[in-house]
């Protein structure tokens, strides 16, 4: 049945995304009141639906205010910022932008796995100081047929694996699951994957249940000639662990999308070259991002239509 009542809008999103929520539905920003406390305390009890971003989520907090809450919206694939289970038992569906984002994602990861094995950003730091003399710029690693981890083989791991294909890797992954018809071969633990990897990717969910899974042991395990490439969370790494590996050469280098606590970057990574730091922009393509406000609308409108979303989170969270 349709719900009646106030679409809350928790944070500012993509600008087309607010304009067809505001055009199609009583809603408000949450952000852009004077007192959002005070609107919350005043009109809490009329909010049906929720559309929030991938890193704000909605607090546990905020799912209190709002009684009547029965759909949170999430513009972005990852969810970990909301509580599911909670929602759940509160009687809350919650949806996500799957698909969509895959390619980019899946594009960035490759391209910094490139970037980081040959330091791309690195040289052309190098041009750009003045510094080339022939021959001066040191040797790199061959990316074609290294072997591959992958943690995680969700959506994006699998496509992460197949652009990788056309590189000849060899591609072995970790997940909570062996994974059906996939001709990779399934690695038993984090650890065991890091020692047979020359580079591992972390393309697994956040949240807690992959907090700190590359741990100081995985990262001794990926040793001195292996890379990282994280375009999940950081929380999935043991950041401090990491930070110290990249010091000390425990690891050769690492590309990271993401990080421990967004948008500070540990500062002894500053001034590496063999770590390339991106500000968490693997689905920030026009294309991609425009296709993401489509989704999250999409089943805003249809949740407010019919009480059901398009794309809800699965029951267990993936591997
Ligand atoms: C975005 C993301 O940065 O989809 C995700 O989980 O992390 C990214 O696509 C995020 O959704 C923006 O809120």
């Amino acid at each position: 049945s349709a719900p009646q009542g106030i679409v809350l809008q928790v944070c500012p999103l993509l600008e087309s995304l607010e304009e067809a929520l505001t055009s199609h539905h009583d809603t408000v920003r949450l952000a852009e009141q004077p007192d959002p406390a005070a609107y919350l305390a005043e009109h809490g009890h009329e909010v049906v639906a929720a559309v929030t971003s991938a890193r704000i989520g909605v607090s546990n907090e905020l799912m209190d205010a709002l009684p009547k809450l029965r759909a949170i919206v999430h513009f972005g694939v990852g969810y970990e910022t909301t509580d599911v289970a909670r929602a759940r038992a509160h009687g809350i569906d919650v949806s996500n932008t799957p698909d969509v984002l895959t390619d980019c994602v899946a594009d960035l990861a490759v391209g910094g796995l490139i970037d980081v094995l040959r330091t791309l950003s690195a040289a052309d730091r190098y041009v750009r100081r003045g510094e080339w003399t022939p021959g001066g710029y040191p040797l790199t690693t061959k990316v074609s047929g290294k072997r591959v981890g992958i943690l995680g083989l969700g959506r994006i791991g699998r496509a992460i694996a197949t652009r990788l294909e056309g590189f000849d890797a060899r591609i072995s992954y970790h997940s909570r699951r062996p994974v059906e018809d996939v001709p990779y071969r399934y690695a038993a633990s984090p650890v065991e994957l890091a020692e047979q990897a020359d580079v591992l990717v972390v393309a697994t969910a956040g949240g807690a249940a992959t907090n700190g899974l590359v741990s100081a042991e995985v990262l001794r395990a990926l040793g001195p000639r292996g890379y990282l490439v994280n375009i999940s969370r950081g929380s999935v790494v043991d950041e401090p662990a990491l930070v110290s590996a990249l010091v000390e050469g425990g690891i050769a280098g690492a590309a990271l999308d993401v990080f421990a606590d967004e948008p500070n970057v540990p500062e002894p990574l500053l001034g590496l070259d063999n770590v390339l730091l991106l500000p968490h922009i693997a689905s920030a393509t026009r294309e991609t991002r425009e296709a993401m406000g489509e989704l999250t609308f999409r089943n805003l409108d249809h949740f407010m239509a019919e009480g059901t979303l398009v794309t809800p989170v699965p029951e267990v969270s993936p591997s």
